[in-house]
């Protein structure tokens, strides 16, 4: 049993009694040779989910030579006749959402709802990829005097996806739909903790009739398997989401093979409130924001600059609504919020928590781990820390339900501090005053500012961060869209 209480659905059970859960290369189970498993939990109980196989870097090599064999055919389709296959796979998932998000739920220790809206996002975003890959010119007339010259614009081939485990579907959805909608291929490596969803995307993929090799899914540890896909030079492109550490890795590999790259990182987004808010309103939402998936949300707002005059008030509306967050397992209907994904990230978590009031910082609420039926491992109470900005606490990415409170007096000072740091991914300004808001907005450096909201996407707004947070943003825009046709400019000299 899973946990107490817990009702799974018939396609879930069936799935996770499998006896172990190979990848899946050129539409068929892939297992690893060796016979090598990594083990899957739930984070919510602890209990096994199932065992997943280790790929070795020839298993992968093998993986992407399946892909760009899929590539030639895959890439001479008609869009329309790509888009009829990726609209057809868009609806199986939709159909299959139910399943799908209970897998994700009980793999990655995700609220049930919130998996769902996962879901259901990454079908938006296949079908807004496929529109979109409609009005793709792909061969634009250019203005060159004296020359008659165009560009062509086509797919590159196989294209490589690494996966970390905070939205392990979603951010699947956000990866490879522009690049299938392009016409390329893809290989996907999920992140050991959550490989579940990807696997069953891959054979739902088989049904629904996309064909063999043009989504694959390979499995194992990063720093085997997804060395080896890092590492595989006829890859066309790599995109990595996941810690600045292994960013860093993953780029300094593709540099050496002139591999493009696309790196989504981590980030120490601010949250910047005026003392003309609604001030309870506003404490709702960024209690909401951080306590979202235990805060394993690389665009939250960690640091929340207060105004001095507002901030008594604040921090009072927070500490109230942080005690009554209901922390319980993923697939209790009555949970607000589950755990954190695995013993390694709530170490971590907690280390941070002591580390930064080592620091002098001070805990105003919560920080304590929960026990939820019994099972005290990997859920954490949230917890709002205050103090200087000089704190390692309020400068690294802590990745938890952890939020760090500084006062601010200008308008000036907010900025500078927001800007004090290597992190460039999101942030958030808080005033009823737009000309302000606009103005702060622009101030911010990071890849995304929101004004009264924070963690708002939507089709045809780009996503990503700069410095330490990522480079070649662009998501879920006409941007990355672009990311995956390569050009050839022709050119006839007329005289
Ligand atoms: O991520 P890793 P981890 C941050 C967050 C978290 C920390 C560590 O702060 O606490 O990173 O998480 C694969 N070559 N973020 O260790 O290791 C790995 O298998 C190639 C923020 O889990 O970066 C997985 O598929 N691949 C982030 C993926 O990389 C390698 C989300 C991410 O794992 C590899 C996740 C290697 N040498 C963590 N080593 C965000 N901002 O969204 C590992 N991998």
């Amino acid at each position: 049993s899973i946990a107490s209480g817990v009702q799974l659905l018939p396609e879930v059970e069936a799935f996770l009694n499998r006896d172990s859960l190979p990848a899946f290369v050129g539409g068929k189970p892939f297992p690893a040779a060796s016979g090598a498993t990594v083990a899957t939990i739930d984070p919510g109980s602890g209990n096994k989910l199932a065992d997943i196989h280790d790929l070795d870097a020839s298993e992968i090599d093998r993986a992407v030579d399946i892909a760009n064999q899929a590539f030639p055919a895959w890439s001479a389709l008609s869009v329309d006749e790509r888009s009829k296959i990726l609209l057809r796979l868009a609806d199986a998932v939709e159909k299959h959402k139910p399943i799908i998000a209970q897998i994700e739920a009980l793999d990655a220790g995700k609220i049930e709802a919130q998996a769902q809206g996962d879901v259901q996002n990454f079908v938006d975003t296949l079908r807004y990829f496929v529109k979109l890959s409609g009005k793709v010119e792909t061969r634009t007339k250019l203005d060159a005097p004296g020359h008659d010259a165009w560009t062509y614009k086509q797919p590159w081939g196989a294209c490589a996806f690494i996966f970390p485990w905070n939205f392990p579907f979603l951010l699947i959805g956000w990866g490879i739909s522009p690049a299938l909608a392009a016409g390329n291929t893809v290989v996907i490596k999920p992140a050991e903790d959550t490989s579940l969803s990807a696997i069953y995307l891959a054979e739902l993929a088989k049904e629904a009739g996309v064909p063999d090799g043009v989504i694959n899914v390979v499995t194992g540890r990063g720093a085997t398997a997804g060395a080896a896909l890092t590492n595989n030079t006829k890859i066309k492109r790599m995109s990595f989401t996941g810690s600045p550490e292994v960013g860093q890795l993953v780029g300094e590999t593709c540099g050496r093979n002139l591999v493009p790259v696309k790196l989504e990182l981590g980030g120490k987004g601010a949250a910047v409130v005026f003392d003309d808010v609604d001030v309870k309103a506003t404490a709702e939402a960024l209690v909401g924001a951080i306590t979202f998936h235990s805060g394993q949300v690389c665009c939250d707002a960690t640091r929340w600059m207060i105004h001095e005059k507002i901030y008594d008030e604040f921090v009072g509306y927070c500490v109230d609504l942080m005690k009554n967050v209901r922390v319980g397992h993923p697939l209790d209907p009555n949970s607000q919020m589950g755990p954190v994904v695995n013993p390694k990230q709530c170490t971590r978590v907690l280390s941070y928590l002591e580390k930064g009031q080592a620091e002098g910082a001070e805990c105003l609420v919560g920080g304590g781990q929960a026990a939820v039926d019994g099972f005290k491992g990997n859920y954490i109470q949230p917890a709002l820390l205050s103090g200087t900005l000089n704190n390692v606490a309020a400068r690294e990415e802590i990745f938890g339900p952890v939020a760090y409170l500084v006062k601010f007096s200008t308008e000036a000072e907010a900025i500078e501090m927001v800007n004090d740091t290597d992190y460039g991914l999101a942030n958030s300004v808080w005033t009823k005053d737009m000309e302000r808001a606009a103005r702060v907005a622009e101030s911010m450096t990071a890849g995304n500012s929101w004004i009264n909201a924070h963690n708002v996407f939507a089709h045809g707004v780009p996503y990503g961060g700069v410095n330490k947070s990522g480079m070649g943003g662009g998501v879920l825009s006409v941007e990355t869209l672009m990311d995956y046709y390569r050009s050839t400019s022709v050119v006839r000299p007329l005289a």
